[in-house]
Parts: structure tokens; C-alpha cells; sequence
């Protein structure tokens, strides 16, 4: 599946160069800045539990194209992240020329990675050319994309956001109320948990699981607030909205589950405990006495807010690693080790909602169509009016 309105393409090795974005379909005429993406970009570097790399890299977008006195120009935009890592890299992913004779490929596949699978498809006995490419590295691109596409929601009105729900074993019940409050207590919380006086309990965990020589994943939820009902379509299964979202969430590196609304629980609950009763009145027009269903009904988005929960698993690198074969000697041994992340559920939360963004962003432009911000705007307006008058 790919998207509609909007193309993006992402290139860039893990200790390539830098990671690259070519986005097109973004309207001509919104305000967009390279602090406004590098905002976005450090919230992905944040959270507990991360590795070293985290300590060098200071991601940095550069807007190479598309872009002009602060604004869009209906071209594609480029954007460029240096990887700080690079210069301790360039000798063994030169461009050019042979690798260095100390070099030693990587030829024991972590068990839970792209290692093995990718080594066979592409027949690359050194594994760093897969590992390279599958790093989740490749996510500040997606989040440099994702931060043009917020850009571009919150010209009409859409708000982003998340919030990590537990990060392996450790997890608390999370204060009913509203979901931008969630988001904001999460900004203060070192493991992006709505209730950072919990912060210490998280940290404690994490380092627990360090010490034992093992990773954990975790939940993250991601919402949009303002979106208007009728994205996506239920007339065919590659427009509905909901298989949009959850094919975008599910292609970030580890994750494993998606649920929209209520997701899983639907399934032991009764119809009348699930579905979101309608009402109407005049100041709101219609509306729902609950939220179960995530803002989605049928493939469309029915005006309440979009509530996604997404399951990561723990990362496979391990410090204690598991068994594997070296490809080469097919000798059985412990996987290969490499500097890694203990804990990235909050990091990912930040790519969720880059995800989101970009999904909700192809969404409408798919409905409105424009190719000025003033056109989309206006389509828009009139748009929410029928709405309203409906
Ligand atoms: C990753 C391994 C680690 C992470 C990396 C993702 O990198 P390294 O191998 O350089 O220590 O830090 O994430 C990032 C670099 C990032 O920017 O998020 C992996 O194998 O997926």
C-alpha cells in the first residue's frame, strides 16, 4: 500500500552519510523551517533507556529543496541528516575501494532483526549491508517528513501527539482525561509517561534490564484531535482509513501490534458495550457518547479523535545475545553484539506520530485536493460547513 496525494521516499545507511527524504505533494504557500523539523527531530532522540549513539548524534535537518524564504513551493522537498557517526565509519562504508584490513564482516545474524532474512534475499554474506539499512536509524527521516506533514495539519486545525503505556513489565494506570494532557505530561517525562512522577520507577526498570544483559519493548498510543469525519473511504479495501494507519504503524522498525480504539478488547466485549452511541446537538452538531472504536467506523474517520495503540517489541541486539549460526563456518555460536538501545519505546512514540501525520496529511489532500495552501484552506472551510449542515 502506498499513499495517495503524497510520494516519500527515505535513503541512508545507519552509518552512512546521513539519512535522506524526498517528500512531494505538499501544497506551495505553508511556513515551514528547519527549527520547526528539528524540533521534532529531538524529540526522537530522548527517552531512557537509549544507547550511545544517541551521545553523537545531534540530528540536524538541512532543507536542500522545495523550500523558499520559509516557504513551500509545491516541489519536492529534500531534507538531509548528517550522521555525526560518519567520520568513525567512513573507512568501513567508504563509497569506493575495499574495506580496511582490520574489517571483519558480521556474520552472526541476531536472531529478531533483518540480519539472516535480508543476507538470503540479497545475498550478502556481510551482514552490515543489511543490518545497515534496517537500523531504525532510517526513522529521522521519517520524523523529518512527518514534521512537514504536522506542519501542514496544524494549518487546519489538527493536533499530534502520544504517550508511552508501559515499557516492558513496567506500567501504571493512566489518568482518564484528555488525550492533548496525556501528551503534555508525556513531554516532561524522561520515558514520554503521561505521569513523569513515575519517572523514577521507569528508569529503575530500565536499568534493570541493562544490567541483565537484555532489551524490552513496550506500548505507545498515538491520537489526532480535530480531525473531521470522512477520510479515507469504505467503498475499497486500500482506502479505508483505519488499514492505512495500521499499515504505517506496522512498517516502523519492531512493531508488532496494532489496535485502533479499543483494539483486542472488542473482542470479549458485547456490541452494545463497544459501539459509540450518536447524538446531536446544536452548537456540536453530531457526536458520540464514547470513543471505543478510535475515531474510525467503516474505513472513515467519524470526527472523533483518532486513538492508536502500537506494540514494539524488544530490540534484538542484546548484550547477553542469543544463539545463532555464523553463516560462514555454520558453526553454532551467540549472535553478534553491537553499541545498542536498551529501551526505544518512547522514541518510537515520536515516529508514531510522524506516521500518523503523514497518513492524516495524504488523507486530506486526497479529499480536498489543492495545491495552495489558500485553496486547501478554502476547500476545507466549505467542507467543514457541509459538515455541519449535514
Ligand atoms: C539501531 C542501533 C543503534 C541505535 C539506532 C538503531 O545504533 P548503533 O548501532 O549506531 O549503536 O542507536 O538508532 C539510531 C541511530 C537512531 O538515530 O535512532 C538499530 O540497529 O536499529
Amino acid at each position: 500500500m502506498s499513499l495517495f496525494s503524497l510520494r516519500f521516499l527515505t535513503a541512508g545507511e545507519s552509518h552512512g552519510q546521513g539519512i535522506t527524504a524526498i517528500l512531494e505533494g505538499i501544497p506551495a504557500n505553508l511556513e515551514v523551517s528547519e527549527d520547526y523539523i528539528n524540533r521534532e527531530l529531538a524529540r526522537r532522540q530522548r527517552g531512557y533507556g537509549r544507547g550511545g549513539r544517541m551521545k553523537i548524534e545531534k540530528d540536524r535537518v538541512r532543507i536542500l529543496s522545495g523550500v523558499r524564504f520559509g516557504k513551500t513551493i509545491g516541489a519536492p522537498i529534500t531534507l538531509w541528516i548528517e550522521n555525526r557517526d560518519w567520520e568513525n565509519w567512513k573507512d568501513k562504508m567508504a563509497v569506493a575501494g575495499d574495506p580496511p584490513p582490520s574489517y571483519v564482516p558480521f556474520t552472526r545474524p541476531r536472531p529478531g532483526h533483518a540480519d539472516l532474512s535480508g543476507g538470503i534475499k540479497y545475498n550478502q554474506r556481510d551482514l552490515r549491508n543489511i543490518l545497515e539499512r534496517a537500523s531504525a536509524r532510517e526513522t529521522s527521516a521519517r520524523v523529518a517528513v512527518g514534521a512537514v506533514c504536522k506542519r501542514f495539519l496544524e494549518e487546519l486545525g489538527i493536533r499530534v501527539g502520544s504517550y508511552v503505556v508501559n515499557i516492558g513489565e513496567c506500567s501504571f494506570p493512566i489518568e482518564e482525561g484528555d488525550l492533548l494532557k496525556r501528551h503534555e505530561l508525556a513531554e516532561k517525562s524522561e520515558v514520554r509517561f503521561p505521569d513523569p512522577s513515575k519517572d523514577s520507577e521507569f528508569k529503575n526498570y530500565i536499568d534493570s534490564v541493562r544490567e541483565r544483559g537484555e532489551s524490552a519493548g513496550g506500548m505507545f498510543e498515538v491520537f489526532a484531535l480535530g480531525v473531521p469525519p470522512g477520510l479515507g473511504s469504505h467503498i475499497q479495501w486500500d482506502r479505508r482509513i483505519d488499514g492505512r494507519i495500521a499499515q504505517a504503524m506496522m512498517s516502523i522498525q519492531a512493531m508488532k501490534a496494532v489496535e485502533i480504539g479499543l483494539g483486542v478488547e472488542s473482542a470479549v466485549r458485547l456490541g452494545s458495550e463497544v459501539h459509540d452511541e450518536i447524538g446531536y446537538d446544536q452548537e456540536r452538531g453530531y457526536f458520540r457518547y464514547s470513543n471505543n472504536l478510535g475515531g474510525t467506523e467503516g474505513g472513515i474517520t467519524n470526527g472523533m479523535p483518532i486513538l492508536v495503540r502500537v506494540t514494539m517489541k524488544p530490540i534484538p541486539t542484546l548484550k547477553n545475545p542469543l544463539r545463532s549460526v555464523d553463516i560462514e563456518t555454520k558453526e553454532g555460536l551467540r549472535a553478534g553484539k553491537e553499541r545498542t538501545d536498551v529501551v526505544a519505546v518512547p522514541a518510537a512514540s515520536v515516529v508514531g506520530e510522524a506516521m500518523l501525520s503523514i497518513i492524516l496529511a495524504d488523507a486530506l489532500l486526497e479529499k480536498l485536493g489543492g495545491d495552495f495552501m489558500e485553496e486547501v484552506r478554502e476547500r476545507f472551510d466549505n467542507y467543514i460547513k457541509h459538515v455541519g449542515e449535514f
